[in-house]
């Protein structure tokens, strides 16, 4: 996108005017936080799956919906809490967080989200027809792994996931997966790394469910870079290939959120914004949901085009 543009447009997401659109107060059941949501729009309602800390520092997944996208209703019971018996109770054990939610051409809703327990962290595959009930599929990382989103078609007759797992030698980087079933997963490959002194020098992970555009798979993630004052947690984004989303078309420079509004600035954790889903509407426009400061979720909208625009023709990534 060239100066003249990014100056007439203002901020490319624009913050929703009530924000923010859910809070521990709107939760009739006793939790710490409310954060780091998937969403997805289903039979015409968005359906939000949020993380909240209990007070004993642990995290469950509660499910809210609204008809608008920004006046959210929680549900009296939380939607998934950990395991009580077989495997997954093993992975489970000290919480589930982070849930994204793939509309996966022709199934059932696919849930992806983090398992915390004595083993560390992984990721838990489950499936829902109709966010009444939950079945859970399959452990579909081994330890460490966080922050696995999937693609919401089959290429070349395979599914597709953006992963981050993490190594001393090539910290928090995206990778790419491949799956025949959903359970097996592998053909992985490094395809976007952090860069150095640049907003997201720290760690890169997948952010919201990737989403298809005319120009490619558009996928936000979330870049850390640590400062004297600690971590600070934002947004930006990249544009996949459609055929084949190993290769990145572009990256954006700059990032497209960052903490701002005093409820992103400070909380439970301060200074992050964090996202877990988005969608696109047949408007042009997508309405992105985020964690503010680990404590409230916030949403906004941004137009697709002018996403894509910043990351056509922008440096593809030094080299892996
Ligand atoms: C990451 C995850 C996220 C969280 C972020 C900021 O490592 O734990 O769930 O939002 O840190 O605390």
């Amino acid at each position: 996108m060239d100066e003249a543009r990014k100056n007439a447009i203002g901020p490319v997401v624009k913050r929703y005017e009530n924000n923010p659109v859910l809070t521990k107060h709107d939760v009739p059941y006793p939790v710490e936080t409310v954060h780091n949501a998937g969403i997805v729009k289903h039979e015409g309602r968005y359906i939000m799956l949020f993380r909240s800390h209990l007070r004993n520092g642990r995290s469950i997944i509660g499910k809210a919906e609204s008809e608008d996208g920004f006046s959210f209703t929680a549900y009296p019971e939380p939607f998934i809490t950990p395991a009580t018996e077989g495997m997954f109770a093993d992975y489970e054990e000290f919480g589930v967080e982070d849930l994204r939610i793939c509309a996966m051409d022709g199934e059932d809703y696919l849930l992806s989200y983090s398992t915390y327990s004595r083993h560390g962290v992984r990721i838990a595959l489950a499936r829902t027809a109709d966010f009444k009930s939950i079945e859970r599929v399959a452990m579909i990382s081994q330890p460490d792994m966080r922050n696995v989103v999937i693609f919401p078609e089959k290429i070349d007759g395979r599914y597709v996931r953006l992963d981050r797992p993490h190594s001393e030698i090539s910290p928090w980087s995206i990778c790419i997966s491949y799956s025949p079933d959903l359970i097996h997963w592998g053909d992985s490959k490094v395809i976007m790394k952090p860069v150095l002194y640049h907003w997201d020098e720290m760690k890169i992970g997948p952010g919201a469910t990737p989403f298809r555009t005319d120009r490619g798979w558009l996928h936000i993630y979330h870049g850390v870079f640590e400062t004297m004052a600690g971590a600070v947690y934002r947004l930006g984004v990249a544009l996949h290939d459609l055929d084949d989303p190993s290769r990145i078309i572009g990256v954006s420079d700059d990032w497209i959120l960052q903490p701002e509004d005093p409820w992103e600035i400070t909380g439970y954790v301060s200074n992050v914004v964090f996202t877990c889903g988005a969608v696109p509407e047949d408007d042009g426009s997508v309405k992105i949901y985020w964690g503010g400061a680990d404590s409230v979720m916030c949403a906004g909208t941004a137009r697709i085009e002018d996403l894509v625009e910043m990351c056509i023709g922008k440096r593809a990534r030094p080299p892996l």
